[in-house]
């Protein structure tokens, strides 16, 4: 059987797609081949909300009536915007309530709680605790961290006001949210009052429902996520840049390999400390393996990367594949992106796969409920768990050898202290290398992947295309690791694939041309980059203003559309890849890609193409250096002695 270069970049992933063919397991590359997606579905053009329905207007339908309406009357653009905000409003709580869990153990935590957690950065408390206006005058580590962990749990609920965070933007941001009528309450009112708007029979005007899901979108990134980054910071530490590898080499065929997947990194965090326990240890030498082996999944391994150097084995396509090197004795998944095919995946192999929230089971896997309480004790009975299993595994063991070293932890702090040293931390150099055009302008590359197009080539076409062109680019997720695998996150790729400019301030620097700045949550490190680049002057009012773009050119998740959806209306313009879901009405397209910029100043886009939105991004940032009137790069003048004196 020939091998099947179309369904990834990745060696790796491709041999283990040809090993699991082999041996007839199941894959979502099989299943993505017998199943197609619906051509109804693709559009959006179908309401299901009402058991009157579902009601299917694809394009192609042609009926005497004039106007695509459901049997309620509901008209096309109406079913396509409450479509567009359900998903968001699903993406948005999706990270929100992961920000609640984090909140609540964070409280828990300052309050002496939890076991195996403490307050680590107690510099980001202080800031972040002054963000929420407290006082924190002769107030010890404890009660700054109990008062701010009550601060942050109203968010949640608030009914009326202002979220606090919205105070970060810049003013002539929240200027333009104030004048739209779209500044979030609390996080979960926003979530409920989509899914009210939406329901039979409410709010049937397709502009105005786009009005709510940016109100809701905004309490993701301003809200939910920013929440969930400074707080794991203080809790885990602000990361820094470290060494680490990634791909499915990392896996290790004589020790115990446990593979930690999801996106909550309390667990994870727990898991690392207790691979140093002793006992573990010699226990896993009992069973006869030389050692203990973490490694991540998706955007747990992004966060216990870049915290502690821990391997990271793949992103989203290549979570079954994990199991089926047969080398993986455990598999721990919490919550968000873990597919439920993994379990007949690991049922073919001796691996344990163990759900750990109360939020999320998988019928068949084993559950052990994480708990912060006993957060520890959970922990070391995971790594038990796997140790014992160590010798039940079957001969069929295939490792990959790819791997590859990346450089990871580019935090806003990092940068700033990068950029500018510890004495004077500041974004001024990377400013100026913006007016001066060594820099032509910054690029979010973000998301998922999507078995509808081959995996990681997105990802790594575009963000190549980009610094070619000297836009330095910020990743998160899984297309961070796409990056991390195609061996974009270490210095030396600047001299390799950047542009001229770019290439000579990563090199001065020191930094790769692509900045690892974590998980899906840790979008918002990138908002309040773009924020510190406005306020540091030289490039506009807001975030509208900078040389900017974003993109996610494989995206498949609800959170995906969420993220976008706050790109957008914080100013940034961001091209979606894959497939677009407002395409069955021209209307709420029109007015997401277009009249959103006359709105927001910043507007959606789709283009599969990754080349083609390479050049769409880079046409934008051009307008935007225009705009600015730094559009010419400036020539390097050698004065002679005449002109020096005419200096004065
Ligand atoms: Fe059809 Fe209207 Fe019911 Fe939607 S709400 S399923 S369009 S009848
Ligand atoms: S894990 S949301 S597939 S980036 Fe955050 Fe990756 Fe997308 Fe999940």
């Amino acid at each position: 059987m020939d091998k099947d270069y179309t369904a990834s970049i990745d060696s790796a992933t491709i041999d283990l797609i040809e090993k699991a063919k082999k041996e007839e397991i199941e894959t979502i590359f099989s299943r993505a081949e017998e199943i197609k997606p619906c051509p109804i579905g693709v559009e959006e053009s179908c309401c299901k909300i009402c058991a009157m329905g579902p009601c299917r207007l694809p394009r192609s339908k042609r009926e005497s009536r004039k106007e695509r309406t459901g049997v309620c009357g509901a008209t096309i653009d109406t079913i396509v915007a409450r479509n567009f905000a359900r998903k968001v409003a699903a993406g948005v709580a999706a990270h929100s309530d992961h920000a609640r869990e984090v909140a609540e153990t964070f409280l828990k935590t300052a309050r002496g709680e939890t076991q195996g957690f403490s307050i680590k950065d107690e510099l980001k408390l202080i800031a972040v605790a002054l963000d929420f206006g407290i006082n924190v005058d002769g107030k010890d580590t404890k009660e700054i961290a109990i008062e701010l962990g009550e601060r942050v749990l109203e968010e949640f609920g608030k009914q009326k006001g202002e979220l606090t965070y919205i105070k970060k933007a810049p003013v002539s941001r929240q200027e333009i949210w104030k004048r739209l009528g779209v500044i979030p309450r609390g996080i979960d009112r926003e979530v409920v009052e989509i899914m009210h708007r939406t329901h039979m029979g409410v709010d049937q005007d397709y502009k105005h429902i786009l009005l709510q899901t940016t109100r809701c979108a905004l309490a993701d990134g301003w809200g939910g996520s920013m929440i969930s980054t400074e707080l794991q910071d203080i809790m885990f530490n602000t990361p820094v840049p470290v060494m680490g590898s990634i791909n499915l080499g990392v896996l290790k065929e004589d020790e115990v390999n446990i593979v930690v997947h999801g996106h909550e990194p309390l667990l994870p965090e727990l898991l690392v400390l207790a691979t140093k326990d002793p006992e573990l240890k010699s226990l896993a030498e009992k069973v006869g393996a030389k050692g203990i082996n973490l490694a991540g999944m998706c955007c747990s391994a992004n966060e216990v990367l870049m915290r502690h150097g821990i391997p990271c084995a793949g992103n989203f396509l290549q979570q079954e594949l994990a199991i089926i090197t047969g080398a993986v004795e455990l598999m721990t998944v919490d919550i968000q992106c873990e597919m439920q095919g993994l379990k007949n995946v690991a049922e073919c192999f001796h691996t344990k796969l163990i759900t750990t929230s109360d939020r999320a089971k998988i019928e068949g896997a084993i559950h052990i409920e994480f708990h912060p309480d006993k957060g520890l004790d959970t922990a070391k009975k995971i790594l038990r768990l796997a140790i014992e299993n160590y010798p039940n595994r079957r001969h069929n063991v295939y490792i990959p050898s790819q791997i590859q070293e990346t450089v990871v932890g580019f935090s806003h702090e990092t940068i700033n202290y990068l950029l500018g040293g510890l004495f004077r931390a500041s974004y001024r150099p990377l400013n100026d290398n913006i007016i001066n055009g060594r820099i032509r302008g910054i690029a979010g590359v973000v998301g998922c992947n999507n078995v509808r197009t081959t995996h990681d080539l997105g990802h790594i076409t575009l963000t190549k295309e980009l610094i070619k062109h000297d836009v330095l680019v910020l990743t998160t997720g899984c297309a961070a690791m796409a990056c991390g695998k195609a061996g974009l996150l270490v210095p030396e790729a600047a001299k390799k694939y950047a542009g001229p400019g770019l290439s000579e301030v990563c090199e001065a620097v020191g930094i790769p041309p692509v900045l690892h700045m974590g998980a899906c949550v840790d979008n918002s490190r990138i908002l309040i980059a773009a924020t510190a680049m406005v306020k540091e002057g030289g490039l506009g009012n807001d975030i509208s203003d900078l040389p900017a773009a974003g993109a996610a050119p494989e995206w498949m998740s609800e959170k995906a559309l969420a993220i976008g959806h706050y790109f957008v209306t914080s100013g940034i313009f961001t091209v979606f890849g894959t497939t677009w879901p407002t395409l069955g009405s021209d209307k709420v397209t029109e007015h997401l890609f277009h009249e959103f910029e006359e709105m927001y100043k910043g507007m959606w886009a789709y283009e599969p193409d990754p080349i083609k939105a390479a050049h769409r991004m880079i046409a934008h940032i051009d307008k935007k250096r225009k705009a600015l009137g730094i559009d010419k790069t400036k020539e390097r003048v050698l004065f002679d002695m005449d002109m020096r004196r005419s200096l004065g």
